[in-house]
């Protein structure tokens, strides 16, 4: 939201942390390390409910891991049928370099899905060193990284919003 008072004023936009009821939203959900996503399921899911968002808005789909992630945010933000995409998964490193290469390419994919469609994608996929780090994230001492990921996201269809308002 914008207003410009003056021409020595500094114009600001922000999103507000307030939903549309039209808007509709997308969860990706890894079932990979599922003990952990389905925490940050919840924790999105917890979040737009409390800033107003109806279940019939909400859509969830599956995949079996963050490799899988981006082709399904790309067809999800394709459609034009989503106003943000969240993407909720944990990979959690190993012994090999498996770990880099499947969190480089979810993030990366992510990333060009949002670049690419001009849709709000947010990240709440964990990349973390061990399982104890996942957990803390995924709704105990550190929060949950899904209940952000969906504010995030409501607050960007809020910004996408007042910017599509000021024509830019
Ligand atoms: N997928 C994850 O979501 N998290 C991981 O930690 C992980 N590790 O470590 O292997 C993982 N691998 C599976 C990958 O995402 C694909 O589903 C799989 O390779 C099939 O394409």
């Amino acid at each position: 939201m914008a207003a410009k008072k003056s021409s020595n004023e500094i114009t600001r936009f922000e999103g507000q942390l307030v939903v549309d009821p039209k808007t509709r939203f997308a969860l990706v959900a890894t079932r990979f390390n599922s003990f952990v996503v389905e925490s940050l399921v919840s924790g999105a899911t917890d979040a737009l409910k409390r800033h107003g968002v109806s279940p019939g808005n909400i859509t969830i789909v599956h995949v079996p891991g963050a490799w899988e992630v981006p082709l399904v945010c790309q067809r999800l933000a394709s459609s034009e049928k989503f106003d943000a995409i969240i993407a909720l998964g944990a990979v959690i490193r190993g012994g090999t370099p498996h770990f880099e290469y499947v969190a480089g390419e979810v993030s990366k994919g992510v990333a060009q899905v949002a670049a690419e469609f001009g849709t709000v994608v947010t990240f709440g996929v964990l990349t973390c060193d061990t399982i104890e780090q996942a957990v803390e994230r995924s709704g105990t001492k550190a929060g949950n990284k899904g209940f952000d990921a969906a504010v995030a996201a409501i607050e960007m269809v809020s910004l996408d919003a007042a910017l599509t308002q000021a024509k830019l």
